[in-house]
């Protein structure tokens, strides 16, 4: 029995569009897992993984056209066309819809709709969103139910006359030229058609708690955010948790989970995961902060994901997980580059193909087992280091925020903002190389205000000024910081190990929220000194450690008039503050005497 009679006629409406063979609502149980499991095995959506090596494991193989988000082909519709913005595409509510049911009309035919009540967050919480998704993909239901809370509890929670986001999805033809992810902040609705992957498909995740949310956390007081959430412990048992936003694909559920060095574990530190993509921030009743995980699994990158870079992923993924898109071996485990151990001797690349080592294109080039992009879902309840405060409804109390982009030169391994204002500048023009994790060309540096350019669900510099107005009210602000582990040499590689040895610069990170940490003011804000950095133990030469401390003007420079263009683009309706900010910035740099290096001094 449906309660909720505007969902019972919402669903029944939708179905009359996309005419299913069948609607079936999901309850979250064990039972109907391992239904929808032989389902997709029986109709091609799922290959059963090695049930000895990986039990409860699936691969999925989506279209080698749909591995990606597509940004060009995602809107938000808004009656008025300002209200998205200059980074969004836009289209008006009548017109998406009207294109949206076009592509959607009897799509389903032949199919199952599965009706899917979620909630974004603990079902318990009162921060938690509720949203039901339509799918005609048993994949992504089976993925909804590992990423969100699903069943009969959140139904119970929406009750007769409860909200919740109508999320309608579609694979259609899976034609790019037939795929459209359109939001409609003014009626709570997203409706995705065309794609069966990742953001473009998990409703809750990207469309929901980031579009839809954030244009809700404007109207509220609160921000939805493309952040991680960890919890950092030192030996005295006191946890600070950190929130940390880095564009898709730049490692944050490596940070999230991060493993620290020998020498910093044999002084107490240990790292708890609250979350690796997604943060709720609202101010607490104490004046701080804090910061709740919508999600309930990750939807991680596998390439590079090894039992060295990031153990704890690995031990969560073990069971229960779905991999897509990369190497399936022919006596059905996966594989992937950068990931443990030899490939298969023998496998199935991502787009279907016969695969073994060593293979080159026409040209000489690898060919990739799996694709850059390629992800696992996987239960956040199996990661070992899990925080036990995950599930908190009230969250975690945030002592920093920390922006990070993927840089080859200009920003420096790590400084501070000098207050919220200038933080909120620092993350306004964050810049990073565009990854595998969009489609578009890769490599090209492209500004990510936030980590949200893509997420963003409404005018950009309307959330610029939601960020400053957000400064204000809260009495006990996290301080603010920016991280780079991605600056290159002259020889093209990475100055700075990352992974678990980023450990050392959140150390720093938090000293400073304690008040201790040296640092040297420059004119982009606070560098540690090169002796502020716990490197024992680490093989890092000094030239190295120079080059990734430097901030050089005439670099920053060039930077700074950037920001402007940058800034000029988002047209009439961006802050003052900030362009305060930036003119304050070329102030700064113009002191500096000479052009030379500003280096923290010893
Ligand atoms: P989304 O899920 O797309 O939002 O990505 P993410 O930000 O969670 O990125 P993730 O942690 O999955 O890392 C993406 C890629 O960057 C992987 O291939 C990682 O191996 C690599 N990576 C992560 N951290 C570091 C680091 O500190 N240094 C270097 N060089 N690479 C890193
Ligand atoms: C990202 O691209 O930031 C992701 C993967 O986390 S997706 O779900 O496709 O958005
Ligand atoms: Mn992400």
């Amino acid at each position: 029995m449906i309660k909720n009679l505007q969902l019972q006629k919402w669903v029944e409406e939708m179905a009359g569009m996309c005419h299913p063979d069948r609607v079936v609502w999901l309850d979250g149980s064990l039972a109907e897992r391992q239904r929808l499991e032989d389902e997709a095995v029986t109709g091609g959506d799922l290959v059963r993984l090695n049930a000895q090596k990986l039990p409860g494991c699936f691969f999925h193989r989506s279209q080698s056209n749909d591995v990606a988000r597509t940004e060009h082909l995602t809107f938000i519709c808004t009656r008025n066309k300002d209200d998205a913005g200059p980074t969004n595409n836009w289209m008006s509510p009548a017109e998406g819809y009207r294109r949206a049911a076009e592509i959607f009309k009897d799509s389903m035919k032949g199919r199952t709709m599965y009706v899917i009540p979620f909630s974004m967050g603990p079902v318990a919480s009162p921060f938690s969103k509720i949203g039901v998704q339509l799918t005609d993909s048993v994949y992504v239901a089976l993925n909804m139910r590992i990423m969100t809370r699903v069943g009969s509890a959140v139904l119970e929670k929406l009750g007769a006359d409860g909200a919740f986001t109508r999320c309608l999805h579609g694979k259609a033809q899976l034609d790019p030229e037939k795929r459209l992810i359109l939001h409609f902040p003014e009626d709570n609705a997203v409706w995705s058609v065309g794609s069966g992957y990742g953001g473009n498909a998990l409703l809750g995740k990207k469309c929901l708690s980031l579009r839809i949310a954030g244009w809700l956390a404007r109207q509220e007081g609160w921000l939805a955010e493309h952040m991680l959430i960890t919890g950092i412990e030192h030996k005295d048992g006191r946890i600070e948790y950190v929130a940390a936003a880095f564009p898709s694909a730049c490692g944050k559920t490596n940070l999230a989970m991060l493993i620290p060095p020998e020498i910093l574990k044999a002084k107490g530190v240990r790292y708890w995961t609250v979350g690796d993509d997604i943060a709720w921030l609202r101010v607490g009743p104490d004046g701080r902060l804090w910061a709740v995980n919508p999600e309930a699994g990750f939807f991680g990158v596998a390439p590079g994901t090894n039992s060295k870079t990031n153990q704890n992923a690995i031990a969560t993924i073990q069971r229960n997980t779905i991999f897509t898109n990369v190497l399936l071996g022919d006596d059905l485990t996966v594989w992937w580059e950068g990931g443990d151990g030899a490939p298969p001797a023998h496998g199935t690349d991502w787009q279907g193909r016969p695969w073994q080592p060593g293979r080159k294109d026409e040209k000489g080039a690898p060919i990739l087992g799996a694709h850059p992009n390629s992800r696992f879902t996987a239960p956040a309840s199996q990661c070992p280091c899990l925080s036990p405060r995950w599930e908190d409804p009230q969250g975690v109390p945030i002592s920093a925020i920390v922006f990070g982009g993927r840089r080859a030169r200009v920003a420096p391994l790590v400084y501070e903002a000098f207050d919220w204002a200038h933080g909120v500048y620092v993350g306004a023009t964050v810049a990073s190389e565009r990854t595998a994790a969009q489609v578009g060309k890769q490599g090209e540096v492209r500004r990510d205000p936030m980590a949200m350019l893509p997420f963003c669900g409404y005018h950009i510099a309307d959330y610029f000024a939601h960020w400053l107005e957000m400064g204000k009210k809260i009495p006990h602000p996290p301080k603010i910081f920016h991280v780079n582990w991605f600056r290159t040499g002259e020889d093209g590689r990475f100055l700075w190990p990352g992974y678990g040895e980023n450990a050392r610069v959140l150390e720093w990170i938090l000293e400073r929220c304690r008040g201790e940490g040296q640092a040297k003011s420059t004119p982009i804000g606070y560098v540690p000194t090169p002796e502020a950095l716990d490197l024992e133990g680490l093989d890092l030469s000094a030239s190295a450690l120079e080059e990734l401390l430097a901030v050089r003007p005439h670099e920053w420079e060039k930077e700074a008039a950037d920001h402007k263009t940058f800034f000029e683009s988002l047209g009439p309706k961006l802050p003052l503050e900030l362009r305060g900010q930036q003119e304050a910035l070329v102030g700064r740099l113009g002191g500096v005497a000479g052009g030379g290096t500003c280096r923290p001094s010893r």
